[in-house]
């Protein structure tokens, strides 16, 4: 008996119960806006609520598949975890362990950040549960270091804890300091840089990725991945990096020919008064889980 038109439901996507229970949807947003080891611009732990008040606004057409992908998928919003109860390591263990429910429930988790140190206890989640597994990262920054002010699981760090666990193909990447470019040759990593992205035609670096992936593909993406004008909105932009329709053609071939089995999007930081970002970071999650569940 509603008296009045009520705002669309607080989840992403801004969906009804029908297309949004928990039971019934293979995709689950977790919202984890952890903000633990920011190390310049701070407020990356309003990123998830930024993108689901964004994904609330945004069109459920998606003109490419033209079809409504949420219809097909069914889209869960879990309630955000609380990142800023204990220490450090037992805000990861919990990220790992309720990673690793929602892959027994055989979900497709969707996680938004928050910092990248969010990932590697996913990925230790996705490496019991799926063999063959190579992370693809989209990124400015390599995360190579072994350690970073003293800190193993800084966000610094992110990609060097997650090749101890399983490959990686890494994408855009234009910023690293002299100790992980040494190290990188030796690390069961591959480099995409962004200089050599921005010379060549789009076929011919993404077939070039899709034949250093796993049949089983983890994606992760750092919004500072995209170039500081298209999205400024990160603690740490970088010039020269990618632009939207690479991002999106480059997710779409992996989810053609590779299975993508979970995602995440990270280091969004919201700014007053500019929501653009928030906006591409809502609609990427999207055009993600489109090309995952509805390409024919
Ligand atoms: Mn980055």
């Amino acid at each position: 008996m509603s008296r009045y038109t009520a705002m669309p439901p607080n989840n992403f996507g801004g969906l009804s119960d029908e297309h949004s229970q928990y039971e019934t949807s293979r995709a689950v947003i977790f919202p984890v806006p952890l903000e633990r080891t920011t190390t310049y611009q701070h407020g990356t732990c309003n990123g998830p609520a930024a993108i689901l008040a964004a994904s609330r606004n945004m069109e459920l057409y998606d003109e490419e598949l033209q079809l409504e992908p949420y219809k097909e998928i069914g889209i869960h919003t879990l309630p955000p975890i609380d990142t800023m109860d204990g220490t450090l390591d037992e805000v990861l263990t919990e990220i790992f362990t309720a990673g690793c429910g929602l892959l027994d429930d055989d979900k497709f988790p969707v996680t938004l950040g928050g910092e990248h140190a969010l990932t590697p206890p996913l990925i230790s989640a996705f490496a019991k549960k799926y063999k063959n597994l190579t992370v693809l990262q989209i990124d400015a920054h390599a995360e190579l270091r072994d350690e970073y002010q003293g800190n193993s699981t800084s966000h610094a760090c992110t990609m060097r804890r997650i090749v101890e666990v399983c490959p990686a193909v890494q994408v855009g990447i234009r910023s690293l300091s002299a100790e992980e470019a040494a190290a990188a040759p030796q690390l069961r990593t591959k480099i995409y840089w962004a200089k050599d992205i921005a010379r060549l035609p789009m076929k011919s670096w993404i077939a070039k990725v899709l034949a250093d992936l796993s049949a089983n593909v983890y994606l992760t993406i750092d919004l500072d991945g995209f170039d500081s004008s298209i999205v400024p909105a990160t603690g740490t932009p970088e010039p020269g990096g990618l632009d939207w329709h690479q991002v999106t053609s480059l997710v779409r071939a992996v989810a053609e020919h590779k299975k993508i089995v979970g995602m995440d999007l990270v280091e969004l930081l919201p700014q007053p008064g500019q929501h653009a970002c928030d906006f591409l970071a809502a609609k990427l999650v999207y055009k993600c889980l489109g090309y995952t569940f509805c390409q024919t």
